[in-house]
């Protein structure tokens, strides 16, 4: 509709980015910090790339000062980070580890020193090992109220201090990962009734947390983050067009709806109680997740790409394609739900080396269906390019690519601010390089390099800033009028 190219963003946009503890703090088994299942999966061959694993990560446990001061040089408004839960309450749920907290509340500190938000995420995947060996981590009822209590030390400890929490990062992917193509743990794969079971009790987690949320902390605002997949219709075939429905419905509605509404899509339903393969739930299920619905205070949103969708045979596709870790490009094959949908490629746009279409306007899109189907405002809580790098001799990285992919997806959000959406807040993925969970290293994501590699035995680990950081800087110093250079 409108297209206003031109301007700067709202003065208090929150500029930032963000990462996850395993993906960066290494340190997996100091000071107290027990294994969780992350630690756990990357041990079994075969599942990462070249068997990379976070134990040492980029090893922000001890360099986080470091990080937070290029932070703050930089000018960052905003930096989004998750605390692992096994630092927290490592051994029972019992006893909570005081080394654990000081940690975080250090980072919290040195962020605020520097004029930076803190924005937390609960749980970013790691989940206790002790809590999958005692009963089976999320595909029990017990998480609610585990969930519920790390929920409330973290909010009574951190509360006073930070005002943007994240409950969840991605209950889409980590669900479907670890139950559908075994990819992440625990590991398992074609468990659809358990993967929606799952994300049951998941979202009763979540809604816990969110009605525990606002007794304690006062002006705080609260939501999840969801990957979410806008999609388009491969053409204009009634079949493909229903096909796009399914898919809105099955993976993208099924988790906002419940975030911004309490309640689970309809035609969604009918199919896996069709299948028998719907959620078990329980009497005052549906009273707490509408309950926390209305206390939501934003959709956090990670976007990488869009999808197309078309309709799939019976004897079609499944989930079980092959996926990209590699990084060569072309190597990655369709993927889709028997029966219902698959995703060919668009050809209309560019992909990375992983195979991830590159689709900015997408983001725009998917904005304005948050904004007109959930009318709540947004946090971007991730958006970014997995690249090879090359770190030049003079220390230099030069990432016209990574700049040009931020600056594309920034015009778009602009453009959809103009257009009424309440976006708050821009978190890349990410701000150094940090462990990619199944691609290893060689994907890197970050302003700022880091020397860590699963090709060399001691990596120095040093620090140094790509051309997109200083580009970054002078985005956030021209409250994004530099975008349009
Ligand atoms: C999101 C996760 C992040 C991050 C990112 C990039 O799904 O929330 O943790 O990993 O994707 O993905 P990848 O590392 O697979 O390239």
């Amino acid at each position: 509709m409108l297209t206003i190219e031109k301007g700067s963003f709202p003065k208090d946009f929150l500029w930032g980015s963000a990462s996850a503890a395993y993906q960066i703090e290494g340190a997996w088994d100091k000071d107290g910090k027990s294994p969780s299942v992350w630690d756990k999966f990357v041990r079994i061959p075969g599942k990462t790339f070249k068997g990379t694993t976070g134990d040492v990560a980029v090893d922000h446990y001890h360099r986080y000062k470091e990080d937070i001061a290029l932070m703050a040089e930089m000018g960052m408004k905003t930096y989004r980070f998750s605390i692992a839960w096994t630092r927290i309450y490592p051994n029972s749920m019992d006893e909570v580890n005081q080394k654990g907290l000081d940690f975080y509340q250090d980072i919290i500190d040195v962020c605020l020193e520097n004029g930076i938000q803190p924005m937390i995420t609960l749980y970013h995947w790691d989940l206790p090992q002790y809590l999958q060996d005692a009963y089976r981590g999320w595909e029990s009822r017990q998480i609610i109220e585990d969930f519920e209590k790390y929920a409330v030390t973290l909010f009574k400890e951190y509360g006073n201090k930070v005002k943007y929490w994240i409950t969840m990062n991605e209950q889409n992917i980590f669900t479907r990962l670890g139950w559908q193509s075994a990819q992440h743990p625990p590991g398992l794969s074609d468990e659809d009734k358990l993967h929606y079971q799952v994300n049951h009790h998941a979202f009763l987690a979540h809604a816990k947390a969110v009605e525990k949320f606002h007794e304690i902390v006062a002006d705080g605002m609260v939501g999840a983050s969801f990957a979410f997949h806008p999609s388009y219709a491969l053409d204009t075939k009634p079949k493909n067009v229903l096909a796009k429905h399914d898919f809105d419905d099955l993976k993208n509605y099924w988790w906002m709806d419940v975030y911004a509404y309490g309640r689970y899509p309809r035609a969604a339903m009918k199919y896996l109680e069709s299948k028998n393969i719907a959620p078990k739930i329980q009497a005052g299920d549906f009273e707490l997740l509408k309950s926390a619905s209305e206390k939501v205070d934003f959709m956090g949103v990670n976007y990488y790409r869009s999808d197309v969708v078309e309709h799939n045979p019976e004897d079609g596709v499944d989930n079980s394609g092959i996926v990209n870790v590699s990084g060569k490009k072309g190597t990655s094959t369709e993927t889709g739900m028997a029966g219902i949908y698959k995703s060919p490629l668009n050809p209309h746009l560019p992909t990375t080396d992983w195979d991830w279409t590159i689709d900015p306007m997408g983001l725009r899109i998917g904005c304005r269906e948050i904004t007109s189907r959930y009318d709540l405002p947004i946090i971007i809580s991730e958006n970014g390019l997995g690249a090879f790098d090359k770190l030049e001799e003079d220390k230099s990285v030069h990432d016209p690519y990574r700049i040009k992919y931020i600056q594309e997806h920034l015009k778009q959000i602009k453009m959809a601010i103009d257009e009424g959406s309440d976006i708050i807040a821009y978190c890349t993925w990410s701000f150094t390089d940090l462990l990619s969970w199944l691609n290893g290293y060689q994907k890197r994501y970050g302003f700022v390099y880091i020397d860590q590699s699963e090709y060399e035995s001691n990596p120095s680990l040093n620090r140094y800033k790509k051309d997109s950081y200083y580009w970054y800087k002078n985005i956030i110093e021209t409250d994004g009028e530099a975008i349009w250079e």
